[in-house]
């Protein structure tokens, strides 16, 4: 019997027991038959949750390029791997076969070494949503580079502080991207980072929007002439098992980004398995995940996931607002798209919109329908359910994290009965527990706790980049052995989750992460600004819009507001990424401290949030008459 496909909700049961019991049995088996080894393992998993030390697949040599091409070539070379959809409709779409994509990856990865990458190296890759970027990502796995795609909405600054952290040595970027009626000019805030960055001896160049732009002499160098120069036949490194594949940053609570380190094997195996069981993924399906590369839901679920089945996947450069807001619909029936996989925010901005936006495209190719990077509240559920879906196709809302490499939590198409909002029951290998206060584990259901995860999975991230205590303190601390998401949910009666948000202090807007520690860092710089506090409240579009509560120093020069508010924002953009700009603004005479000098943030939220009912406790503040004040002048 194998155990790589889930056909009925029955046999669920029965691989997730299996998984539970004999999970070494479980993925040692998935592991052997569907995928390409050059030598096997020792042992299919080593762990010590309090260390945080966890190993897949010791022992073994693979190399996850040679799974997501090179086994492919003799069945599928003519199948379409890549679907590339420009910003432009007018643009011609790209259809990139399985044997063009070997060719292309084999040839960058000649690129790669010529230009002395090896083994370990870290290449950061800062570039749109174009075919390069897959490519450029897939040659360096294949040469055992490590990669580390930086999202191309990311500032000057945060740029630098991502390559400096992994100590990059390389830089594959563009002159520059379409994005709706804009263009960006990636190369300048390419330029303007490596002012602050001495690790860096290359910088390829990718032409896509055919700008003038400054090379570096030395430094810098175009893509197209190396390609046309590089020889198509490259002999992929063998990798153990536990080398780093990736980095990819995420934002954290406090302190600087996290730099996830996800490895070969356990990466592989995990994203592959997943991708077909929640998807339902046939042979023939058109796989399409609106997200971006630069962010772990393009890793899993447009890159890695699809091709190691042997999938095609769309990549999309635009936005679904350009030329107008059919743009998503009008691809769906243009490609026959059978699995669709967006965010919640998309969907609520283009529920907005006019109805026949997407009554007009025929979307009857759709199987399968997917949500994931935030709760998806119940209006957005069953708008995108009822007039995307059809009400024929089942609507898998996937939890997951960036940490977790791959979906968690999440219903099977076609096995697991949807509930609108919940995210369901945890795939084979993942024991989900919640967590009371007293960090007991919670066993009756129709409760809400701390959610964790006591077992490992092939796909956990193995540590953050240069900080093992880090990741052991985040993520294994808080409930010791075990596995800390950082979210709370909630269970019903049946053991079906419903994911209910961060505990800590991240606010997810538009389907972003982000930390609102570093967005105060970033307004504290302002020689105005004393102190603030940002929270998140609710935002029809965005999910959650950001509010921030400013108080100012006492030099009463800056009297002009309006003139402040564009200020911080300008510096908030300059730092992080216009995505953190703050929705509201209030200027305060103080923010609300505990005694051990702690912002009460629990406080903020709720004026944020226009609920002035009942703040909780509040005799350890030090300024309880400031809620007074600050409910009273609320923006
Ligand atoms: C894949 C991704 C992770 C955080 C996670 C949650 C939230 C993601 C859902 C969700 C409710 C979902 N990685 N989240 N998916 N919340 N339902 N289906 O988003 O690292 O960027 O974010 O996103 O809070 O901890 S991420």
């Amino acid at each position: 019997m194998s155990y790589y496909k889930i056909d009925n909700l029955e046999q669920y049961f029965k691989h997730y027991n299996k998984s539970v019991r004999e999970p070494r049995k479980f993925w040692g088996k998935i592991a052997q038959e569907n995928f390409t080894w050059y030598q096997q393992w020792d042992k299919v998993v080593e762990f010590d949750m309090i260390e945080a030390d966890i190993k897949w697949f010791t022992e073994a040599k693979v190399n996850i390029v040679k799974n997501c091409i090179d086994r492919h070539l003799a069945k599928r070379g003519e199948k379409t791997a890549i679907i590339f959809e420009p910003n432009d409709p007018s643009e011609q779409s790209l259809h990139i076969t399985y044997n063009e994509l070997h060719e292309k990856v084999c040839k960058m990865a000649n690129i790669l070494r010529d230009q002395g990458i090896k083994k370990g190296d870290r290449v950061c890759i800062y570039l749109p949503m174009i075919p390069e970027l897959a490519i450029a990502t897939l040659a360096c796995a294949r040469i055992g580079a490590i990669h580390s795609v930086v999202f191309a909405g990311f500032s000057a600054s945060a740029v630098a502080s991502r390559i400096n952290d992994s100590e990059c040595k390389m830089v594959i970027t563009s002159d520059g991207g379409y994005r709706g009626n804009k263009t960006i000019d990636l190369k300048s805030i390419v330029d303007e980072a490596l002012d602050k960055c001495t690790c860096v001896e290359n910088v390829l160049v990718v032409k896509r929007i055919n700008s003038e732009i400054y090379m570096k002499e030395g430094r810098d160098q175009w893509l197209q002439p190396l390609l046309d120069a590089a020889s198509d036949n490259n002999v992929a490194e063998i990798m153990d098992a536990e080398d780093p594949l990736f980095i990819l940053y995420t934002s954290g609570s406090t302190g600087k980004p996290k730099g996830m380190v996800h490895t070969t094997a356990g990466y592989m195996v995990y994203t592959a398995y997943t991708f077909k069981n929640v998807f339902s993924y046939e042979e023939n399906d058109i796989f399409w995940c609106t997200a971006d590369i630069g962010w772990i839901t393009g890793h899993s679920y447009i890159l890695y996931g699809p091709l190691l089945n042997g999938a095609t996947t769309v990549i999309f450069e635009g936005v679904p607002s350009y030329p107008d807001f059919s743009r998503f619909w009008e691809i769906i029936e243009k490609h026959k798209v059978t699995q669709f996989y967006t965010a919640p925010t998309a969907i609520r901005a283009l529920a907005k919109e006019n109805i026949e936006y997407v009554q007009k495209h025929p979307l009857s190719s759709l199987k399968v329908i997917g949500s994931v990077g935030e709760p998806i509240n119940e209006e957005a559920w069953h708008w995108y359910n009822d007039h995307v879906g059809g009400k024929r196709c089942p609507l898998v809302d996937t939890w997951w994290q960036t940490e977790t490499g791959g979906i968690l939590i999440s219903p099977l198409a076609f096995v697991t009965p949807t509930k609108p909002t919940y995210a369901s029951l945890p795939l084979p290998g993942i024991q989900a527990v919640l967590m009371d206060e007293k960090r007991n584990e919670i066993e009756a259901n129709q409760t809400i706790g701390s959610l964790c995860i006591k077992f490992p999975w092939p796909g956990i991230a193995r540590t953050i980049w240069g900080d093992h205590q880090r990741y052991k303190d985040t993520y294994f601390s808080t409930f010791p052995g075990k596995y800390f998401t950082g979210d709370g949910a909630l269970r019903d009666e049946v053991g079906y989750y419903r994911i209910t948000g961060r505990v800590d202090d991240v606010v997810i807007v538009s389907g972003h992460n982000l930390g609102t520690a570093p967005i105060e860092d970033s307004i504290n710089e302002h020689p105005a600004v004393a102190e603030s506090a940002i929270v998140g409240f609710p935002h029809d579009i965005k999910g959650n819009a950001l509010y921030g509560f400013v108080t100012l120093k006492e030099t009463g020069e800056y009297r002009v507001r309006e003139n402040l508010i564009k200020e911080i924002n300008q510096l908030i953009s300059d730092h992080i990424g216009p995505i953190a700009k703050l929705d509201k603004i209030q200027f305060v005479s103080s923010l609300p401290k505990t005694r051990s000098g702690k912002i009460m943030r629990r406080i903020l939220r709720k004026i944020a949030e226009g609920d002035f009912d009942s703040f909780g406790d509040t005799s350890t503040l030090i300024n309880p008459e400031i809620i007074d004040e600050i409910k009273d002048n609320k923006v």
